[in-house]
């Protein structure tokens, strides 16, 4: 008999057939779906194929593991791989096998040749001449940037071409064209790292492009990351890594007769400038299509004119292939509507906040004619661009033409976070339909989505998903418009749970955190920001550095990857023992960073020893965990019991015996709560006093970045969902739906970001798409449509299923693919009762709990319904347990 479990999503390394990884021992998992209850995988095979030679064969495995396989077998460079996949399902049948492939890239140092090449700044090339500054010239910031160098050679090909790669990178930004074509579909490519650690390179197929006889390739480089403006400090808001970029490629060729030509970067290039007169990734672009270098990456271009390139280095020992999925151009926006500025100046509006750049027709102009385009987020009230909370961020494209009858404009190496555009220079603007926006973000799949009957609800979940697509660029980022956005670390930890429910962030995580363990210091300590970029995050606050200890614990918890465990736990112990070491009596008061406290609370100051203690307690407590699971003994038992001491002090310093902690904030019972720091006998007098100090606030939050994110979860664990559900629901200030009712597309970064009675907050620091306070979307997920994992479970392997009927809400639909397959719940109000859906994948249980004691299945009574088993009816509730499958469930509504 065949099973009727299907295999999907065969994945490597976490990824979709990728080009080139350099892992060492890549891991292979997949996700599994039935359409028969109680179908699980009991065993799996998998075979490995390199061309027609079978490599490694599994054999058969008895294991319900979907994930993080390790292939068996020594692998090879520069090698393309077929794994084949058969399950087995509970009754031994086998499943139709599925197969994937995955190639590696470079897999040892000396399979890496070439030069780092970039601009010889002593060359005198025709073009280097200086033109005097005139009144319109480009603005001072940015007269210093120079223009993207390209860099060019031609190769012949005699020998027919079976398989050609690109291996390519820059210390900076690139793309990368052969025979008049760009190359792949990376976009701001090699995307950031700490470069002083590592630099990731791509992998190309250039197969389809290159032909027998002769061919050309082109590099576009520019300063990106490396060596363009990022962040905010001052004192050296720019050249992070470099003063000017240099790329590197290797390109491969294998002949039909096994022998192979290997083409590198080297001073054989040839270089000069071209359209970009300047790019960077905070001011903007500036292209110059007179400068146009028509025909340069196809062969026979005449660039004898042009300087000969420069080697500018040879090492290669940071060089690490792409480990995740790169950022590209997911999205096209068409602008809905072209508005006018009180002077006249045409401003389009993309009717959403996004991050990106633009691509606009602009018809014909004359020689020389310029189009200057300004980024915003929002208008002021006169209806002019506001740009003032860009601060130092220019966000402005210029275009000038070679006085063509049509022209296109997109640039290549800017960024801008942006719902309007404003255009200046065109006597008739282009009408809407010729203006898009082009959303660039890391192609992060998204996994999960959730519906409520509620438009306001539904507008919610877009702009926190919005809010993720947006700064999700390079690294996590606290902001993608202003000049800052940096891999702000408790940004990423407070939103990381929603994050993970609404895309599959394995790889791309994995890769941050490589950064974030790079950035600790030789004391221990982690930063602020990964990758730091100033010497003023490098000594982290709490809730910011303890995220090096939470993201990895997370990931854990929600993809069961062990290896990421372990690569962090000397750095998450490191981390504990830092703060333990400058902390002996435990309470955290020394070392404390800039101390951001809860970030942009309102009113409501939570003390800083509190919330600092609460998360010391809370790191410790995780590495024991993690420790425990690596089977380190030892330190499980001594972080265990630091974190019972750590816990012990909090209480002795800041609770007292009606369990009245210091502050009496939101945030401080929140703490308390959510982080178990508190003896039994006093939870629920803290709860109490949770709810008292909503309540005596008019029913108002007040928590900032740090508080929010444990608002809704722990007033459902504490049974009032029906006040989580009043703080969504509420759209009075300060609220999630105060910034809906007044147009947010995107989450503020502020609750008071821009309010009926103040206006703007401060331009100083009033970003409208920060995904912080966003971290509200895991309680939509786990609580109100009910998909979750019990305590213990990892890999969402055990689910708990308890959604939360309430509020305005009649329907709630949501559908989220844990690593091992897609669980869905649905939730309706019909009449006097409600209608629950639920489907669990093959191989895992779900305890469900539905808010009744009186709750029928589809096929009957859950005692007759098969796969359904331990069966309590408790007060007001009904709880049991459902092997995978689909089901549907009937209730009578509790009366109100
Ligand atoms: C701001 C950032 C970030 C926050 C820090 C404390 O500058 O935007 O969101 O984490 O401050």
């Amino acid at each position: 008999m065949t099973s009727t479990l299907r295999v999907y999503d065969l994945r490597t390394e976490h990824l979709t057939e990728p080009l080139g990884i350099d892992a060492p021992v890549p891991r292979f998992s997949w996700r599994l779906r039935s359409d028969r209850r109680g179908a699980a995988q009991s065993a799996y095979r998998i075979v490995v194929h390199s061309g027609d030679r079978e490599v490694w064969d599994s054999g058969r495995v008895e294991s319900s593991q979907t994930s993080g396989i390790e292939v068996g077998a020594r692998l090879a460079s520069r090698t393309s791989y077929r794994w084949s996949l058969q399950v087995f399902d509970e009754t031994s049948s086998p499943g139709e096998p599925e197969t994937a492939s995955f190639e590696t890239a470079l897999l040892s140092r000396s399979a890496f040749r070439g030069a780092w090449i970039g601009r010889d700044v002593h060359w005198d090339a025709p073009d280097n001449e200086l033109d005097p500054p005139v009144d319109d010239d480009i603005p001072a910031k940015v007269r210093h940037i120079p223009p993207a160098a390209h860099l060019r050679r031609e190769f012949g090909v005699t020998t027919p071409v079976t398989r050609a790669r690109a291996y390519a990178t820059a210390r900076g930004l690139y793309t990368l064209h052969v025979n008049g074509r760009r190359v792949g579909d990376h976009e701001l490519a090699p995307g950031w790292t700490d470069y002083r650690d590592r630099i990731l390179y791509q992998t190309y197929d250039l197969t389809p492009l290159v032909r027998d006889g002769e061919n050309a390739i082109g590099i576009v480089l520019a300063d990106g990351w490396w060596s363009g403006y990022v962040g905010f400090d001052s004192r050296r808001q720019g050249k992070h890594y470099g003063t000017a970029p240099q790329a590197w490629a290797m390109i491969v060729l294998e002949h039909d007769d096994g022998t192979e030509t290997v083409i590198t970067t080297d001073a054989a290039w040839r270089e000069r400038r071209g359209a970009i007169r300047y790019t960077d990734p905070l001011m903007g672009e500036h292209v110059d299509a007179r400068q146009e270098l028509h025909g340069w990456t196809e062969p026979g271009f005449d660039d004898s004119a042009w300087a000969p390139a420069r080697e500018l280095a040879h090492d290669h020992d940071l060089l690490v292939a792409q480990v995740d999925e790169p950022i590209r151009a997911t999205l096209q926006v068409p602008a809905v509507e072209r508005l006018a500025d009180p002077d006249g100046r045409a401003v389009y509006d993309f009717g959403q906040n996004l991050v990106g750049r633009v691509r606009i027709e602009l018809g014909a102009m004359s020689a020389g004619q310029q189009v200057v385009l300004r980024h915003g987020e929002v208008l002021d009230d006169d209806g002019r661009l506001y740009t003032a909370n860009l601060r130092t961020a220019e966000a402005r494209d210029v275009y000038a033409s070679a006085g063509s009858a049509s022209n296109l404009f997109e640039p290549t190496f800017t960024v801008h976070g942006f719902r309007y555009l404003e255009l200046s220079g065109l006597d008739t603007p282009p009408d809407p339909g010729q203006v898009t926006a082009v959303v660039l973000h890391n192609d992060t799949p998204f996994v999960g989505e959730i519906t409520t009957s509620s438009a306001d609800l539904n507008q919610l979940v877009s702009n926190i998903r919005w809010g993720q697509r947006g700064n999700f660029v390079g690294v996590p980022t606290d902001c993608p418009q202003r000049d800052e956005r940096l891999g702000w670390m408790a940004d990423a930890q407070v939103f990381l749970p929603t994050a993970a429910l609404g895309a599959d962030v394995a790889a791309f995580f994995t890769r941050w955190l490589r950064d974030v363990r790079f950035a600790q210091s030789p004391e221990g300590s982690f930063p602020d920001v990964a990758p730091v970029v100033s010497e003023f995050f490098a000594d982290g606050a709490p809730a910011w550095a303890d995220a090096g200890v939470i993201i990895p614990w997370h990931l854990y918890r929600v993809y069961g990857d062990r290896r990421l465990l372990a690569d962090s736990f000397e750095s998450m112990a490191r981390w504990v023992d830092f703060v333990e070491r400058e902390n002996p009596d435990l309470l955290w008061r020394r070392r404390v960073g800039n101390h951001y406290g809860d970030w942009l609370q309102i009113d409501a100051v939570t003390p800083r020893p509190v919330l600092a203690t609460a998360y010391f307690a809370r790191s410790a407590e995780l590495v024991a965990r993690a420790a425990s699971v690596l089977g380190h003994d030892l330190q499980a038992a001594r972080y265990g019991e630091l974190a019972r001491r750590v816990r012990t002090s909090f209480v002795e310093a800041f609770v007292d015996d009606d369990a009245r902690i210091e502050g009496d904030t939101q945030t401080a019972y929140l703490l308390g709560l959510a982080f178990e720091l508190l003896p039994e006998r006093l939870r629920a007098r803290a709860a109490d006093h949770l709810v008292r100090t909503i309540e005596a606030n008019d029913g108002l939050l007040t928590t900032g970045f740090v508080g929010v994110s444990l608002l809704c979860p722990v007033l459902s664990e504490i049974g009032r969902s029906d006040l989580a559900y009043a703080l969504v629901e509420t759209d009075r200030y300060p609220s999630w739906l105060y910034s809906v009712r007044h147009g947010a597309t995107t989450i503020w970064e502020r609750w008071d970001g821009w309010t009926e009675h103040a206006g703007f907050q401060s331009a100083e620091m009033n970003s409208f798409n920060h995904y912080s306070l966003g971290s509200v979307g895991e309680w939509l997920v786990r609580f109100v449509a009910g998909i979750d994992q019990t305590p213990e479970s990892v890999g969402y392997e055990q689910l708990r299923i308890a959604p939360q009927i309430g509020g305005s809400l009649t329907r709630v639909a949501a559908r989220y693919e844990t690593p091992r397959g897609l669980v869905m719940t649905e939730w309706s109000i019909e009449g006097d009762d409600v209608e629950v859906a639920a489907s669990v994948p093959p191989g895992t249980t779900a305890r469900v709990s539905l808010a009744s004691r009186d709750v029928l299945e589809s096929a009957g009574t859950l005692e007759e319904t098969t796969g359904i088993s331990e069966i309590v009816v408790g007060d007001g509730l009904t709880e049991f347990t459902i092997v995978s499958g689909d089901y549907r469930f009937r209730f009578p509504r509790a009366a109100e």
